[in-house]
């Protein structure tokens, strides 16, 4: 055998399970865009998708998420093909994990959010980000230990062995309490550093780059500031917020990157992203970024914006809405004697324009952050409520950065 078959790793073979619920007014279509993040979300952890489950349902199965025979089906194929891993893209139940798990034995069953926080544990590289994660992961584990403990028993030693009685889980709960405990010590701790760094920081202007992950923020961290922070075509590259000083024309502020916003995620159990709402807490402006390439950017932008309405008290920042990926944006235009009615995919970047002008309140503008298409309007805009907000503050130093240098300043 080549050394290539003990070099090469495989990519674990996913299926997805998606549901469109009725009752929740999911359309088919909808469960089909959610499934293809899905995928992408899998590919971002190591695994290849070979298939896709789905099913209309008016409600979830209280025991089961899907139907007995749709599980069946499931089954039969994870067993005839050797699959690994089954995606849902819904949150499970206690009792759907454990069940779930009992239908498909030695297969991991996982879902939305559990995928998610595994893409967080490999990508967290502070101290700060890990402890983060592994506290998500163990709040998120407490109440469905039942399940995932079976699921471990199962693994180890196969066939015929029975799950652990009660007095083994309540051990197992104490000890994850036990961790959840020292993890939160140690994240007050850092957090009271940070917010020391933050105060730190003086009265500088603070700029906020936010949106939904993959859209650009980091690229465009870097085209301004030119710096080298971590940008990537996966999901969630960035984990850590990272804050720059750079210099619009003559005014100084600070640049933060933040971790990226995602649908389906209870993003109130994530500490990375309590650093992320801090900065736009602070922060006297907001960049709101969009992949306007994306098919689903309005969608995108809905999520980002009620993430932050729900997180954060309503607060009428500044904020310029910043559509990027202009170079990638492409739609079909529709022929003249073509009568059926006019789609979203329709749109022309004029449309599309003329559209969010009247719909969005503050700027927007249009760029590309890879082919620097317009970044000079960008910072136009940015500049003009920049000074004000510095000039108001300063009133007497105004302008005397002329020989002002970008540092760098790293939160990590
Ligand atoms: N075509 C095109 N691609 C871009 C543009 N800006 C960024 N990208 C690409 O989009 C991908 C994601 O970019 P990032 O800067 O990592 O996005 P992010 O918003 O920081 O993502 P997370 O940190 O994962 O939330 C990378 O592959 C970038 O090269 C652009 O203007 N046009
Ligand atoms: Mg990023």
């Amino acid at each position: 055998m080549s050394d290539y078959f003990y070099t090469k790793k495989e990519a674990e073979k996913a299926i997805l399970v998606g549901v469109a619920l009725q009752s929740e007014n999911i359309s088919y279509n909808t469960m089909c865009e959610y499934l293809d993040e899905l995928a992408f979300l899998a590919e971002t952890a190591g695994a290849e998708t070979v298939k896709i489950f789905t099913q209309n349902l008016d409600k979830p199965v209280t025991a089961t998420f899907v139907g007995k025979g749709k599980l069946e089906e499931i089954r039969n194929y994870v067993e005839e093909n050797d699959i690994d891993l089954v995606i849902f893209d819904d949150e499970l139940s206690p009792t759907q994990i454990r069940n779930i798990d009992r239908e498909l034995p030695g297969r991991k069953v996982l879902d939305r959010t559990t995928l998610i926080l595994d893409i967080f544990a490999k990508r967290a590289r502070t101290a700060e980000a890990k402890a983060q994660v592994e506290l998500a992961q163990y709040q998120y584990m407490l109440p469905r230990l039942t399940g995932m403990w079976t699921h471990l028993e199962r693994q180890k030693g196969g066939i015929g062995l029975r799950g652990p009685g009660e007095s083994e889980i309540e051990t197992d709960r104490r000890i994850i309490r036990d961790k959840i405990t020292r993890l939160k010590e140690q994240l007050a701790k850092i957090d009271k550093q940070m917010t020391t760094q933050r105060k730190n920081r003086g009265k500088l202007v603070r700029v906020a780059l936010v949106g939904y992950t993959n859209v650009g923020k980091s690229t465009l961290m870097n085209l301004l500031s030119k710096s080298e922070v971590f940008a990537e075509n996966k999901l969630f590259a960035t984990l850590d917020t990272t804050v720059r000083k750079i210099a619009i024309k003559n005014v100084p502020l600070l640049l933060a990157d933040t971790v990226g916003f995602i649908r389906k995620l209870p993003h109130h159990l994530v500490e990375s992203f309590k650093s992320t709402l801090d900065e736009v807490r602070e922060a006297d402006v907001i960049l709101h970024v969009v992949d306007i390439s994306h098919p689903q950017f309005e969608d995108q932008v809905r999520v980002v914006n009620e993430t932050l309405s729900e997180l954060l008290d309503k607060t009428n920042k500044p904020t310029i809405t910043v559509f990027n990926k202009i170079d990638a944006f492409t739609y079909t235009k529709k022929d003249e004697d073509d009568l059926t009615p006019i789609e979203r995919k329709n749109y022309s970047l004029e449309d599309l324009k003329q559209m969010w002008m009247s719909k969005q309140g503050g700027e927007t503008v249009y760029i590309s952050a890879r082919s620097k298409e317009n970044i000079e309007e960008l910072k136009d805009k940015l500049y003009d409520i920049v000074k004000d907000i510095h000039s108001a503050r300063f009133p007497f130093n105004d302008f005397l950065y002329q020989d002002f240098e970008a540092e760098e300043e790293t939160e990590d």
